[in-house]
């Protein structure tokens, strides 16, 4: 199985820059490059991956997306003096040109191919390219925003034609419209492009009316083609996150693709002077770890906008991080999305409603208005709150807004230990081991927990799994290892010692997610712990600290699951913060059809409580227990298949639950 992520970088590709005087193209320079890759090598990331060589893209991969003319036309450039190049730029917008631009583009396309290839051929699991001159502006005839060729969808040509792709997803995150993609894919299905963007009802450049959330695809393209306007500056990571969860991520699951390829761009983030939002640089952590689990994690990200060199360099950093496999930080303070981002994200739903299943039940109250905003929030008061403050109060830029430096992010040697059942043999993937046996003092706190709480407990069956979840627990803490899967015979008691356990010292709060029926004992009423509970028989939510999912079982069990997960179940997730996931399934022999959906599931919930999870299986299932070992190892889960339309029950039951927790929790 792939392993290991690709760096592709050539300082060949810093090796142009603006020749004149133009205020609007000075941001754009040699140093976006060079910074990044340094910040690479500093933490020590880029020693890390796999670095691959770039290469010149060939003329016929370039036409794959651009016209013979312009090919033509710009292959005249080196030779052109710097007024010929003044006058050659001024037929675009927003672009200069260099004697040597032509041969980085030719390099940027091929960086991209190179890194398809190394994905597409097992190579590497992942990865990224670090390319200059960026991409998504570029149209068949022309060049634009900084862009000559367009890198992402020659990329998603090429692996459609030399890897027989029918589906290959773009994510956009640059905070520019990628129009050049747009119309590249805009009749093609086979491409979902989606792209956010700062718009401010079309007063932001490139001013199109085809950027708006309206311009949904053409003909058989019709439902691919996915914009999710910003019409304020300002956004913040629950603005970012809530588009993930509610139109990204439940299409992207829908849609299965086979490859998904990021339109980086990273004036998104903090103190980009384009952008001008406020996600902290942690935020492209979690929007690529949301991303891993699709395409059996076959990712290629490609750099193009970001010009703050600070925030761009931190950025890049959290992104190849991510890749590599490293446990994403927390995000605290996550609220409600303000209303301006819940208006579009409400209105690319609903422009969407007819194409994609998850997003039909939504047909029958078309037009209704957006769902209430952050409940605090009066003029903007509660988002003032949460952006960093200047250094000075003297004519502040963007260059002037600071921020925490993220944290250094440690990945411990072992990621996973397995405790299985007795006498059985699993075959463990990398970066897993045997926990081994409990130490005396383990052996001593289970006879106090047990003379606390269950003195009448004398199975060693039911005793003995409780020195596998205190060690995991006490080795967590310790940062030795970062998840961990423990067998068991019964859960009432491992589920009790478990959060006992938790809440001394590793973690403030737990998550439960509970994979079964039957009453779970953990108290729910001091905001210490959350109970997601997914079961068959209906139960009674004791209050908004507990969230009960009663799902048809069977074949179709995944499209209801993935919905509850995606829309429900993570937005609840991180706007609680977690110190420690605690996945329980019951039963596990009895559960058929759960082992795909629930790798997908532990997998998603890894970006929480900085990676920190603890898994109990009842009762022994090889496929559940090597699905759970290898999504805590951090190894590819196996695609779901394209997704169909939820039951109608599963889509009520799930709406009731979310409108019910929405009073208390924001980001559902
Ligand atoms: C921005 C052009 C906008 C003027 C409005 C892949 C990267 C990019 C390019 C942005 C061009 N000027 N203030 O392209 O999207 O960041
Ligand atoms: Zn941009």
């Amino acid at each position: 199985m792939a392993s290991g992520s690709a760096l592709i970088f050539d300082e060949e590709m810093s090796r142009y820059k603006l020749l004149w005087t133009d205020p609007v193209c000075a941001i754009e320079v040699p140093e976006r490059l060079t910074v990044s890759y340094e910040a690479l090598k500093t933490h020590c990331v880029a020693q890390r991956c796999k670095q691959l060589p770039v290469r010149l893209a060939t003329e016929q991969e370039i036409l794959l997306s651009h016209s013979e003319e312009y090919l033509e036309a710009v292959k005249q450039t080196p030779t052109m003096s710097v007024e010929e190049l003044m006058a050659f730029s001024k037929k675009y917008s927003d672009v200069y040109f260099h004697q040597n631009i032509y041969h980085c583009a030719k390099l940027a396309v091929g960086a991209t191919l190179q890194l398809v290839d190394s994905v597409m051929k097992r190579e590497v699991r992942n990865g990224m390219a670090l390319v200059r001159p960026p991409g998504h502006h570029s149209q068949r005839s022309a060049a634009n925003g900084f862009c000559v060729f367009n890198n992402v969808a020659i990329a998603a040509l090429y692996a459609k034609k030399n890897y027989n792709l029918n589906r290959v997803l773009i994510v956009d995150w640059d905070i520019h419209h990628g129009q050049g993609v747009q119309y590249c894919f805009e009749e093609d299905p086979s491409v979902l492009y989606f792209s956010w963007h700062r718009y401010e009802h079309q007063t932001f450049w490139p001013n199109l009316p085809e950027s708006d959330y309206t311009s949904v695809g053409k003909g058989k393209g019709c439902g691919f083609n996915i914009n999710l306007p910003w019409n304020k500056v300002g956004m913040t990571n629950s603005d970012y996150l809530a588009a993930f969860f509610h139109v990204l991520l439940p299409v992207a699951y829908e849609f299965d693709p086979e490859l998904v390829l990021v339109s980086a761009g990273f004036d998104s983030a903090i103190g980009d002077p384009e952008g001008e939002m406020c996600a902290v640089p942690e935020i492209f952590a979690h929007l690529t770890q949301l991303l891993m689990p699709l395409a059996a994690g076959k990712m290629c990200v490609v750099l193009e906008g970001g010009y703050n060199l600070t925030s761009l360099a931190q950025s890049v950093c959290q992104t190849v991080q991510t890749l590599l496999g490293d446990p994403a930080p927390r995000l605290s303070g996550l609220t409600a999305a303000c209303e301006s981002a819940l208006e579009s994200i409400h209105n690319v739903r609903n422009a969407h409603s007819f194409h994609w299943s998850c997003f039909k039940h939504l047909e029958a109250h078309s037009g209704t208005s957006p769902k209430r905003a952050r409940p605090d929030e009066k003029n903007g008061a509660a988002k003032e709150a949460e952006k960093p403050v200047a250094e000075t109060n003297t004519k502040m830029t963007t260059q002037d807004i600071v921020w925490p430096e993220p944290l250094t992010r440690s990945s411990s040697d072992v990621r996973t230990v397995v405790a299985p059942p007795s006498g059985v043999e699993v075959s463990l993937p990398e970066g897993c081991q045997h926990l081994g046996e409990a130490s005396q003092s383990t052996t001593k706190e289970i006879q106090s927990f047990r003379d606390k709480h269950f003195q009448d407990v004398t199975d060693q069956n039911i005793l003995h799994p409780l020195g596998s979840i205190i060690s995991v627990l006490d080795q967590m803490m310790n940062k030795e290892v970062r998840n961990g899967c423990v067998v068991v015979s019964d859960l009432s008691v491992s589920v009790r010692c478990a959060c006992e356990r938790a809440l001394m010292g590793l973690a403030e709060r737990v998550l439960v997610v509970f994979i079964g029926d039957g009453i779970v004992p953990v108290k729910t009423n001091d905001g210490k712990l959350f109970l997601v509970q997914i079961c068959a028989e209906e139960t009674e939510e004791k209050c908004e600290s507990h969230l009960s999912l009663c799902l048809r079982q069977g074949e179709t069990l995944s499209v209801g699951f993935m919905q509850a997960v995606l829309s429900l179940i993570l937005p609840l997730a991180y706007e609680f913060n977690p110190g420690l996931v605690l996945g329980v399934v019951t039963d596990c022999g009895a559960k058929t059809h759960l082992a795909p959906v629930w790798g997908h599931l532990t997998s998603l919930l890894q970006a929480l409580a900085g990676g920190q999870m603890l898994t109990l299986l009842q009762g022994y299932d090889r496929e559940l227990l090597e699905v759970t070992v290898s999504s805590l190892s951090g190894a590819p889960v196996p695609s779901l298949g394209p997704l169909g339309a939820p039951k109608p029950e599963d889509v009520q039951m799930i709406e009731k639950q979310r409108q019910r927790l929405q009073k208390r929790w924001g980001l559902v």
